[in-house]
């Protein structure tokens, strides 16, 4: 069992999260920037002005991709860099910044996927109404052309929007993330909606402007519910409960993919949001549903399940002191066999990671290093179940490792580090962790050393042949245990 030959493994970014420079050379504000000045909002009071100072250093950056044998590399444009104002006048430095990016990257070797937006909306637009305004999809169309039009000769690889759920449900209903609202529910479910139509339109614009054959997908979110057994009736149970729309609010799967993958909203939401759920013509439900070339999903969780007793689907709880990652998510590596298979085998799209990782408790070490086991076990122990996926039969396209370096975690400030690459942001240097290395092996054996690696790069293979044999039955266990 192994990855597809042409399998393309990389690592993903998203620009506020990493470029700082938020005021040089024209750029415009976004929610952000605006977000992160009221009292309270995010941790510390921190936020991305300077983030990883990636602006400045993007090409040092694109060195350290080629040093770790990144094939590809996943980064977000943001938006009011490129538009000030988010319409109108194009900022010509703003967008030759991406433009020489792309090519420090062809240069090295690594593909670009450009995602074109990761939650950096302009503020501009925002005032305007933001994704409550009918004319915000063609604001993003109209944005998404003067993209396409400068990069697509040298970019293949489009992804609209990255986890809808997340800038609809905690920037719109929640307000843990910029803009920081608390809308009811049927306003959160217009904006919605209005970003469905953004997405599709802008998809349209990709097709219709790219120089060279676009291949273009989205990047939706969600927890995966994980089967407790390799059961029929455990698998259905959580099959259901991926496509399940139960509560009222943004957070599930359904909502966001079905009108994507089959031109409709759910039944169960339409009748569970009733007079919240947006009103919505058949025209704009087909501009919606876009055929698209590949499925992104971002994928960190996965709750347990089973058939319960009653011949319902119900959650089994983690059991006490089950690991979870720095930042409280629970380590449930089978996320990643489920959540490709149940998208898949609905959609017959090609999957792509568009984001896997962990928030560790990163530091560097006496000699120099950072020493973070716990993601080379993570990455293992996902990876692994990914190739399982693959074996099931789901076409798995490419791997995206979020993220490439420690960023900006949003309302979390810097306290969370989800980097391959460490970085100290008073000096601004980057360290590559023993994961960046465990990593490029990873990718230069194209996946044959997931189920051998016994330790970080370096190790005598003697040593690591031995744990190999003693820890081959217990890694079999780990696989089919369900977390
Ligand atoms: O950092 C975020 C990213 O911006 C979107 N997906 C989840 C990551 C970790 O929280």
């Amino acid at each position: 069992m192994s990855f597809p030959r042409d399998f393309l493994w990389g690592a993903a970014t998203s620009a506020y999260q990493i470029e700082g420079a938020v005021a040089r050379e024209g750029r415009g504000a976004s929610v952000w920037d605006h977000f992160c000045t009221r009292p309270g909002a995010v941790h510390r009071g921190e936020s991305g002005a300077e983030a990883c100072d990636h602006y400045a250093r993007h090409a040092d950056d694109v060195a350290l991709m080629k040093e770790i044998g990144l094939q590809a590399y996943r980064f977000s444009i943001a938006w009011p860099r490129v538009l000030p104002e988010g319409t109108g006048a194009v900022n010509a430095a703003g967008l030759g910044f991406y433009d020489r990016l792309v090519d420090e990257l062809l240069k090295a070797g690594v593909q670009p996927w450009v995602t074109l937006f990761h939650w950096d909306y302009p503020l501009a637009l925002y005032r305007r109404g933001g994704w409550l305004n009918a004319d915000s999809p063609k604001w993003f169309a109209d944005y998404t052309r003067v993209v396409v039009e400068k990069l697509s000769d040298r970019v293949a690889h489009w992804i609209t929007l990255n986890e809808p759920q997340c800038f609809i449900g905690l920037g719109h209903e929640t307000g843990v993330h910029a803009p920081g609202d608390t809308l009811p529910l049927h306003q959160s479910l217009r904006a919605a909606h209005h970003a469905l139509l953004a997405h599709g339109e802008s998809i349209k614009v990709i097709r219709a402007h790219a120089k060279r054959p676009p291949k273009a997908g989205w990047a939706p979110t969600g927890d995966i519910p994980l089967p407790m057994t390799e059961s029929a009736a455990d698998v259905s149970a959580a099959r259901e409960m991926y496509w399940a729309v139960t509560k009222p609010d943004v957070w599930n799967h359904a909502w966001w993919l079905l009108p994507v993958l089959e031109g409709r909203y759910p039944e169960e939401g339409l009748r569970l949001y009733g007079a919240a759920a947006p009103t919505f013509t058949a025209e704009e439900m087909a501009t919606i549903a876009q055929p698209l070339d590949f499925l992104g999903l971002n994928i960190y969780n996965g709750f347990r399940c089973r058939r319960g007793a009653n011949g319902r689907p119900e959650r089994v709880a983690y059991g006490v002191g089950h690991p979870q990652t720095h930042n409280g998510w629970n380590v449930s590596p089978p996320a990643l066999r489920w959540g490709p298979r149940f998208a898949h085998e609905r959609s017959g799209l090609s999957i792509v990671i568009t984001e896997n990782g962990m928030a560790g408790h990163d530091w560097v070490a006496d000699d120099g290093a950072v020493h973070d086991a716990h993601r080379i076990d993570y990455l293992r122990k996902y990876l692994r179940q990914l190739r399982w996926a693959v074996a099931d039969g789901v076409p798995v396209q490419a791997y995206f490792a979020w993220s490439l370096m420690d960023n900006f975690e949003w309302a979390e400030g810097y306290r969370y580090r989800f980097g391959l690459v460490h970085v100290d942001y008073a000096t601004q240097r980057r360290t590559l962790k023993d994961s960046a290395r465990w990593y490029g092996e990873v990718i230069r054996t194209k996946g044959a050393v997931l189920g051998e690696f016994a330790g970080v790069a370096g190790r005598g293979m003697k040593k690591a042949r031995r744990r190999r044999r003693a820890g081959r039955e217990k890694e079999k266990d780990e696989e089919n245990e369900g977390a």
